[in-house]
């Protein structure tokens, strides 16, 4: 099963609004088939993993074992049923992790393995399965993405200079870092002063992978078409109360601002199925998700460097202040702390 998870793990950043699986084929304690999930739209784990069987070892495919990291589906959706491909292969049994949360998927792929004989196992590494597929199981679980805080703080707890220059507080090799976490995401939100002050591009730069879709929330659409997040690099969808209207770069999503606008924000990203987000900021924005306990993960990038060498900051917009977090690991990049905290269940 570990070794479905590695497997699995390739696709990352490729599969969404799919999971990443993984599968191997065992028989007597050799491992004769491997395979995942590749891309969105491609062949299931368990596909790849029987055709990757060498002519020599398919006569023993219907004497084998198969490990895979999530329930094989039964239904019909851009590839056919894996139930179907693992009882016309007449694979005897059946090792799972986890089951499916996709209301077409959920637990009927187990019974038509076991209404066909198979002997099914479920449950294996199930904690390490959920965690490895966190976004897609947050998404269906909970109706919204995965939602991933992130900000970058100097050592006093600041994240913008109160004269709205742009300040870099986070240094290359987190950076790079960054770029990887954004490739991971299917989409990217930042509030109307960041996108302003900032400029931010918000694409996967320092790294290889797709970008995802920008978000920009602009109530009173005063964001200038000049900046870099509609410079038409990847796409951008608009949060404002003033249009609605579907463009090829950029798209305009109309939400009542006197309203609660998270939830609806969240709610136009599901029926996208945009998987996960990453909020990059600002202040305001972050704190908002956090008020609400609208959040799943938190990685603050803390620069140690003391002021006055590192950053000159001087006075400036204070950090986020997290509620609910448990810290779940810190690492040292140079001269940046990365903290990573879960929020506690409810
Ligand atoms: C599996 N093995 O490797 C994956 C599964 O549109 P489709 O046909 O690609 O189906 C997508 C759904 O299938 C997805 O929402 C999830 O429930 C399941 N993914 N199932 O048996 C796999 N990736
Ligand atoms: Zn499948």
């Amino acid at each position: 099963m570990q070794r479905c998870f590695q497997l699995a793990t390739l696709g990352a950043g490729q599969v969404a609004p799919n999971p990443m699986v993984g599968a191997v084929l065992v028989f007597r304690d050799r491992i004769i088939g491997e395979g995942y999930h590749k891309k969105y739209g491609g062949p299931h784990a368990e596909v790849n993993c029987i055709k990757s069987v060498s002519a020599d070892d398919q006569p023993f495919i219907s004497q084998s074992t198969l490990y895979v990291s999530l329930e094989p589906c039964a239904h019909f959706g851009k590839t056919p049923p894996c139930t179907d491909l693992i009882i016309v292969n007449k694979i005897p049994s059946v090792v799972i992790a986890c089951r499916d949360g996709y209301e077409e998927v959920n637990g009927r792929g187990i019974e038509k393995l076991r209404d066909a004989g198979i002997e099914v196992t479920l449950g294996i590494l199930e904690i390490e399965a959920g965690n490895l597929n966190k976004r897609f199981f947050t998404f269906h679980r909970q109706q919204r993405p995965y939602i991933i805080l992130k900000w970058a703080q100097s050592i006093d707890g600041l994240i913008a200079r109160y004269d709205q220059k742009r300040i870099y507080i986070s240094n290359d090799y987190t950076n790079r870092l960054v770029h990887k976490w954004r490739s991971r995401e299917a989409g990217i939100l930042v509030g109307t002063n960041t996108a302003l002050n900032d400029d931010p591009e918000l694409t996967v730069r320092l790294w290889t992978g797709n970008d995802p879709l920008r978000l920009v929330i602009d109530r009173k659409l005063k964001l200038k078409s000049t900046l870099r997040i509609f410079d038409g690099k990847a796409k951008t969808i608009v949060f404002n109360e003033l249009k609605q209207e579907d463009g090829a770069d950029t798209s305009f999503y109309k939400l009542d601002f006197t309203k609660n606008i998270l939830s609806q924000l969240l709610q136009v990203l599901y029926q996208l199925k945009i998987l996960s987000v990453i909020v990059e900021g600002g202040s305001i924005l972050l704190q908002s998700f956090i008020e609400e306990g609208l959040w799943d993960e938190a990685r603050v990038i803390t620069n140690e460097l003391p002021i006055g060498i590192g950053m000159e900051i001087g006075q400036g917009v204070m950090a986020p202040g997290l509620k609910n977090e448990v810290l779940l690991r810190e690492e040292k990049l140079f001269t940046d702390t990365i903290s990573y905290y879960l929020k506690k269940a409810n």
